[in-house]
């Protein structure tokens, strides 16, 4: 019966595969790391960037963008410094680019049609970073002021994409966060309109508005009860569709659709935004926690509202804070504490690698960001004791196991404020930046220079010979038809069993800035898998993303196979339509039942399946699903 009707069925989903493939095509099978024998566990640098990595994310599988603030960087563009350029990660190969207005302290994100904006900034400058005189431009940068600017780039792989200035402009806003919301159209959040180490009530912009443009500012009650440390509020899209918004001590969900903020609990033992700068991250969204999202704050400093400006306190006297707390924001409004860190730190980057741990890298164990011409400033920075060593977090551990650094070395380039840090498609880290002073500073006697150097770490598994997955498709729809794509026994390290662990997972990498990757995000799909033990093969079953865009909003994003912890190379791929506006969400097709199909026998008619349940299913699912097939083809006529 099975093998009668089963051809049938693959008929059935061919065509309808078919007809799917014109939006969601086949890619071609992920290859092996250009990078070969790659020393594990360490950073190795890859060379100098041309401007600072101050801001920083993956564009395209190939390159990456650095966007930095205004200053006297040697290379030139327009016949002034450059603040903005482009690494070919394939070529080794760097451009400068134009990013117009002064880009000091952006944020980032993309739309759901691909095209990345970098939103505010500081006034033009001239050399020390003081105030030009000129706010339209001339001078030794020629920069004219940013603080409104909304800067659009669609990566490109040919070397000819460039900033271009919206013809909107945003309010102004110094340290603003930027997310990116259901429709593909981006939230942008608070910030001030002067600068400085903290805000302060005189150029406080305590607001939010979106663009494409939605209208004025929309008053934020939280961002205007937490000065004077509500910069760069630290912002997630929950899959209930409200914001959690995290400001000095305080945290409430945004329902920015009805402009309501409910209250949750104050965050204990630190403040985790900028200048405290704790590492922060929405911990894998996975069928196993039901997509449920639970947000990791790590480090940042217990300085107190009143604290900030005082005359007495010495910034990089005071030690950061070792502790992590979790938040679970759509069923809780309390903070769990977690294991503390190895060590105190501030401006930590918390990086989700395919394998679904968090990559921990940069910054330091006394004081915060932020720089300044203190006599008490480190040259000018406001943090000391670099630590160079990482630290790997397992969410999945026991509590008390989370942290470990088995196997890791640590860098020798100190990371201090402003600096960055992205997983790329590869599956290695790519880390830049650092630069606490006011303008571009070198030299055998500053501790903390404007740092060029830019290196690669690589994980456990980047020498592994990686799995090459046939059968993944470009686009992911919201619900809606699976597919299947192949390992073979190369992919599946010679044992049919790696399949039962194997995952899917789409990851957007975010945007990089002042130890925030803002959007970045992990969603491992819904698998299911049909393994061949007499030629140790194997199908995984894929569904599409949950039917819910809160999830992960449309736009692009990396895809990864995980067989044994090692991931295939990412692929870039659209998630969603491909288009802002509202997103289609379809029924989630149900996966067959895993299976691994022993060998038949001489004398057997028929596979037969180690679970005696899956088998009964998956023939009844097949029945049904070609009769229904043939319906559908007879009423439909395809
Ligand atoms: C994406 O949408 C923005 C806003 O409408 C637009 O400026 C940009 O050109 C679009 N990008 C692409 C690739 O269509
Ligand atoms: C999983 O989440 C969905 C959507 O939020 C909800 O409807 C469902 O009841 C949840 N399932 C479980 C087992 O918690
Ligand atoms: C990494 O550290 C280990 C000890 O933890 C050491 O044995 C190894 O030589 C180091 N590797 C490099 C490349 O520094
Ligand atoms: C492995 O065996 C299964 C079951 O006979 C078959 O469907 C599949 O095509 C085989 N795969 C390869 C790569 O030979
Ligand atoms: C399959 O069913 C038989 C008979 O009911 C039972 O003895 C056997 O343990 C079952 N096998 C599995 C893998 O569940
Ligand atoms: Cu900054």
């Amino acid at each position: 019966m099975q093998a009668l009707f089963h051809p049938v069925a693959t008929l059935c989903l061919a065509i309808t595969l078919s007809k799917l493939a014109n939006a969601q095509s086949t890619l071609s099978p992920p290859g092996q790391p250009a990078r070969t024998g790659a020393p594990i566990g360490t950073f190795q640098e890859i060379g100098s960037s041309l401007v600072s990595g101050q801001q920083l994310f993956v564009g395209t599988a190939d390159k990456v963008y650095f966007v930095d603030k205004v200053e006297g960087n040697p290379t030139q563009i327009n016949g002034h410094s450059a603040w903005s350029s482009e690494w070919a990660l394939g070529s080794n190969q760097q451009r400068a680019m134009n990013a117009i207005t002064n880009s000091f302290c952006a944020g980032g994100s993309v739309l759901g049609n691909g095209t990345w904006i970098n939103v505010g900034g500081n006034q033009g400058v001239i050399v020390g970073g003081d105030v030009a005189p000129n706010q339209d431009g001339g001078g030794t940068y020629d920069d004219p002021d940013g603080r409104r600017s909304i800067r659009l780039l669609t990566p490109c792989d040919d070397g000819n994409c460039d900033w271009l200035l919206s013809p909107y402009q945003s309010d102004q806003r110094w340290y603003p966060t930027l997310e990116t919301l259901e429709d593909g159209t981006i939230i942008i959040l608070g910030g001030c309109r002067n600068g400085g180490y903290v805000n302060d009530a005189g150029q406080d912009n305590p607001t939010y508005e979106f663009f494409p443009p939605r209208g004025p500012s929309v008053p934020s009650p939280v961002l205007q009860r937490t000065l004077p440390a509500n910069l760069y509020p630290l912002t997630w899209l929950l899959p209930s569709g409200k914001l959690l918004i995290q400001s000095n001590w305080a945290t409430v969900l945004l329902d920015y659709k009805n402009n309501q903020e409910t209250e949750l609990d104050n965050i204990p033992d630190a403040v985790r935004v900028y200048p405290a700068s704790a590492g922060t991250i929405m911990l894998p969204l996975t069928p196993a926690n039901n997509y449920t999202a639970t947000i990791l704050f790590c480090g940042g400093s217990n300085i107190q509202p009143n604290r900030w400006t005082s005359p007495s306190f010495i910034v990089p006297t005071y030690a950061a804070s070792t502790s992590c707390v979790r938040l679970t924001p759509d069923n809780s409004r309390s903070y769990v504490r977690d294991d503390a860190l190895p060590e105190a730190r501030v401006m930590a980057n918390l990086i989700a690698l395919p394998n679904g741990k968090i990559f921990t890298l940069n910054g330091a164990g006394m004081g915060t960001a932020g720089y300044g011409d203190n006599d008490w400033a480190i040259g000018h920075s406001y943090a000391d004791d670099p630590i160079l060593m990482p630290a790997m977090y397992d969410p999945d551990a026991p509590t008390g196991k989370r942290w470990s650094r088995d196997g890791l070395n640590a860098s020798t380039i100190p990371r201090m404020y402003h600096s960055s840090a992205t997983l790329l498609a590869d599956g290695s880290i790519f880390v830049t930046g650092s630069n606490p002073n006011p303008d571009y500073t070198v030299g055998p006697n500053v501790r903390y220079p404007t740092e060029y150097r830019t290196e690669l770490f690589f994980p456990s598994y980047f020498n592994e010979r990686r799995p090459e997955p046939r059968g993944l498709l470009s686009q992911l729809s919201y619900g809606g038809p699976s597919f299947d794509v192949v390992l073979n026994s190369d992919d599946l390290f010679g044992d049919i069993k790696n399949i039962e662990s194997a995952s899917v997972v789409v990851i957007r990498t975010g945007f990089s800035t002042h130890s925030m990757n803002m959007g970045q995000r992990f969603v491992q799909l819904q698998t299911s898998y049909t393994g061949y033990q007499e030629n140790n093969t194997a199908i995984l079953h894929v569904g599409q993303l949950p039917p819910n865009p809160a999830v992960l909003a449309p736009g692009p994003a990396l895809i990864f196979v995980v067989v044994n912890g090692v991931p295939s190379i990412g692929q870039l791929i659209m998630v969603g339509s491909g288009t802002l506006g509202a997103q289609n969400t379809l029924a989630v097709a149900d996966l067959p039942s895993p299976s691994i199909v022993e060998p038949q026998k001489q004398s057997g008619s028929g596979s037969n399946t180690k679970d005696n349940n899956s088998g009964i299913r998956t023939d009844s699912a097949s029945w049904l699903w070609a009769i229904a097939m043939i319906a559908i083809t007879l009423v439909f006529g395809l």
